[in-house]
């Protein structure tokens, strides 16, 4: 038997920067005595984002949930929006703490984001949005839902929380759609200890979305909006702009690792690597190699959660079953939601295992980890 891990492994772990560098930012968050509120690092990690993104239409937020729900408050968006149940649970919880009726529609099987026709056949006179989730960091359909959008004169509105680092023909995916929100937190490739960013179209969003983030207040009296408190702390901003120039190195690993995953899984009946091997053929779009998402199908001898349970306690392999259950099936959404036919969602949300990677995660722990799943065929 392949030998244990002597540690656990994760399905991530936080990349972290040359721990000087961020003392070295401490001390000057020490000598500035300004830990949020726009503090100067927030500023100038906003100035390289902007230059990352090619584009000033971008607010920070102390999260991508709070950024998700001012993006929607924001935008007015109301009544019902398409999404995807195929998603971790915030993208689903904002619209409802926006007092917004998510209605929920099928994904596509190879790539898990929305089905633009599934979409299409959900709209009714009380659709005001759709909220697609470029889930594992792979692209939503980008063309069809937004001849949808325009077709129905609908807001078009990206959860990117996944996509850091991704690009399509050439441009970051944050430009396509109304507005995109990428999420910042500690288990992202790429991130800002906790993170949101919104970036979006109209210029015109901008002031509205920095209010919203700062109790609605506009100067020192006036309070022109029910705002929230989303704002990013001088210690978020130090991590996130110290990692930003290792972005290129960070997804370099992970497609390395992905690449040893695609070798190692090749051979294993049962075991559905298209979400792997899709991203490393790309010529259309740059992948970030977020996640690791196999599909544990009927012919492997396990089922996916007695493969899970297995590499916890026998390997030490901490494996996930992202995204499972489906928010639907959450006991706060269970028979309360509007939905299509959500068979491929189902299908996939039971059958899909997300492998761990990580940048401190070796090509040899790879192979090890596909080894384990290779043993586990004798398990059956
Ligand atoms: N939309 C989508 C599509 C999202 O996936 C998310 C968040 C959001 C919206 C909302 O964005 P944020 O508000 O979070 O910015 C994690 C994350 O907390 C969550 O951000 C993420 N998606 C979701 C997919 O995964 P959990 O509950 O799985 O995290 P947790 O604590 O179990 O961590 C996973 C593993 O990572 C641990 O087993 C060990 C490792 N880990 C984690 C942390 C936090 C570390 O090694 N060090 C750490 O500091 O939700």
């Amino acid at each position: 038997m392949t030998r244990p891990f002597d540690k656990p492994i994760y399905v991530t772990r936080p990349y972290l920067p040359d721990l000087k560098a961020y003392q070295d930012g401490i001390a000057e968050i020490w000598e500035n005595q300004w830990l949020t509120n726009n503090g100067p690092i927030h500023q100038r990690y906003t100035r390289n984002l902007e230059a990352f993104f090619g584009t000033g239409n971008l607010c920070l937020y102390t999260n991508g949930t709070l950024a998700l729900q001012v993006a929607l408050q924001g935008m007015g968006i109301k009544g019902e929006v398409i999404t995807t149940p195929f998603t971790f649970v915030a993208t689903a919880h904002c619209l409802r703490w926006n007092g917004i009726t998510p209605v929920f529609a099928d994904i596509d099987p190879e790539t898990y984001t929305l089905d633009p026709a599934a979409v299409e056949a959900a709209i009714t006179p009380r659709t005001t949005a759709i909220l697609a989730v470029h889930v594992f960091g792979n692209p939503c359909r980008l063309d069809a839902l937004q001849r949808i959008a325009d077709k129905h004169r609908l807001a078009l509105i990206y959860d990117a929380a996944h996509a850091f680092g991704v690009e399509v023909g050439g441009k970051s995916i944050g430009a396509f759609g109304d507005c995109s929100m990428f999420s910042l937190h500690a288990t992202k490739l790429y991130h800002a200890i906790e993170g949101g960013i919104l970036v979006f179209r109209d210029p015109g969003l901008k002031l509205t979305f920095r209010h919203l983030m700062n109790f609605g207040f506009q100067g020192e009296t006036d309070v022109v909006m029910v705002g929230t408190n989303a704002k990013m702390t001088e210690m978020q901003a130090l991590m996130g702009d110290l990692i930003l120039p290792d972005l290129p190195t960070i997804i370099a690993k992970r497609k390395i690792l992905t690449a040893a995953y695609v070798e190692c899984l090749n051979d294993i009946p049962g075991i559905g690597i298209h979400a792997l091997t899709t991203p490393l053929r790309q010529q259309e779009y740059t992948p970030n190699f977020a996640y690791v998402p196999v599909e544990i199908r009927a012919e492997y001898p396990l089922t996916r959660d007695g493969l899970y349970a297995k590499l916890k306690t026998d390997y030490n392999v901490y494996a996930r079953r992202y995204f499972y259950p489906l928010v639907t099936d959450f006991e706060c959404y269970r028979g309360k939601v509007l939905a299509g036919d959500l068979t491929v969602a189902k299908r996939v949300a039971d059958r899909i295992l997300t492998l761990p990677i990580y940048h401190g995660l070796d090509v040899d722990d790879v192979r090890r980890i596909c080894e384990m799943i290779k043993e586990c065929v004798q398990c059956g």
